[in-house]
């Protein structure tokens, strides 16, 4: 029997009610418009910026009146900072960032690993930064709403029996995140959407925590998969673990859209309508495989609580910048 994907199991009413299901997809328009900006280097490409339109929930804030209307910015993707504060703080030094005009898109897992959850969020939540849920927010979220679900339930004494979920655990850190996560840190990562959709005039880009299903339409993703999958199965079927088989999902959407690879080696899945709509793909969550860079999708976990790298991508100039990181948690073996 093919292996499951740990879905966030939705079994009973007690625990689906738990889980709240993310937003699926959010929606933000953009526009390129010629730019000058110091911290951009003067050549034709790169010399566009992204005005921001519109935003649906849970941005709304996210528009053109809260930006400076004469100062277009830049779209900052930014993969994996697992409680990383000291070095998310550093890049957005190194990449001049400006609150005003920039628009960070965060892929997830703010929390989790690493030493300063809580200080990570509040941040994002300052600088109004869009993001996605990853798998370890997710996780974070669960255990607030089961901590908050019912007075009966005493956090200093938890019970291993009553748990709702199988992926809970008494020692990890999640639970510790969660019993002092205040209700506005909790409320921005409960809306955080599973998909954020970037539909400028020319292209459309996607962030997402993990991946997509090149087979499935945009509004047909499952959100316990693109916040959780790291491969694709001949099959077709996304899967969590990497020893469950298939290859990466990135190699398996490059040829999906493209049809054929340069060795010559046919598609056998059928792509949906969306997936020529797409022309990039930002992910994290693959510390592993690290900063994955391929023709449509760019994967931007580079492993910064292992002590590797925290890495932005930015648009539309395509530029990477990179901080070393400190290193707050042992290399895991390869999931
Ligand atoms: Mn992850």
């Amino acid at each position: 029997m093919a292996p499951k994907l740990e879905a966030i199991p939705t079994i009973d009413h007690k625990t689906a009610t738990l889980a709240l299901s993310p937003l699926l997809i959010s929606e933000v328009s953009f526009q390129l418009v010629p730019g000058n900006d110091a911290r951009i280097q003067d050549s034709l490409e790169s010399s566009s910026l992204v005005r921001i339109l519109k935003a649906s929930e849970p941005f709304p804030h996210i528009s053109a009146n809260d930006l400076s209307p004469n100062q277009p910015g830049r779209l900052i993707f930014i993969g994996d900072i697992h409680g990383c504060l000291d070095e998310f703080e550093e890049l957005l030094t190194k990449l001049n960032y400006l609150k005003d005009t920039d628009i960070l898109v965060l892929l997830g897992d703010l929390v989790g690993k690493g030493p300063k959850p809580h200080g990570v969020v509040r941040k994002a939540i300052e600088l109004k930064a869009l993001c996605v849920r990853g798998n370890h927010d997710d996780l974070v979220i669960r255990w607030y709403n089961y901590l908050h679900s019912s007075s009966q339930i005493d956090p200093n004494s938890l019970n291993e029996a009553d748990f709702p979920f199988k992926d809970f655990r008494l020692k990890g850190q999640h639970v510790e995140i969660a019993k002092i996560m205040s209700q506005q840190e909790y409320e921005y990562l409960v809306n955080l959407p599973a998909i954020i959709r970037l539909k400028g005039n020319n292209e459309t880009l996607i962030a997402v925590h993990a991946g997509l299903d090149p087979q499935k339409l945009l509004s047909e993703q499952e959100s316990s998969v693109v916040i959780r999958m790291r491969n694709i199965k001949k099959s077709g079927k996304p899967v969590e673990k990497k020893k469950d088989g298939g290859k990466s999902w990135s190699s398996v959407w490059e040829l999906t859209k493209d049809s054929v690879d340069k060795d010559g080696n046919a598609s056998n899945l059928k792509p949906s309508s969306d997936l020529a709509q797409i022309s990039k793909i930002f992910y994290g969550h693959d510390a592993f495989r690290g900063l994955n860079l391929k023709k449509y999708t760019k994967g931007l976990d580079s492993g910064c609580v292992y002590g590797r790298k925290l890495t932005a991508y930015v648009y539309p100039q395509n530029e990477i910048v990179q901080v070393d990181c400190k290193g707050y948690a042992p290399v895991q073996p390869n999931k």
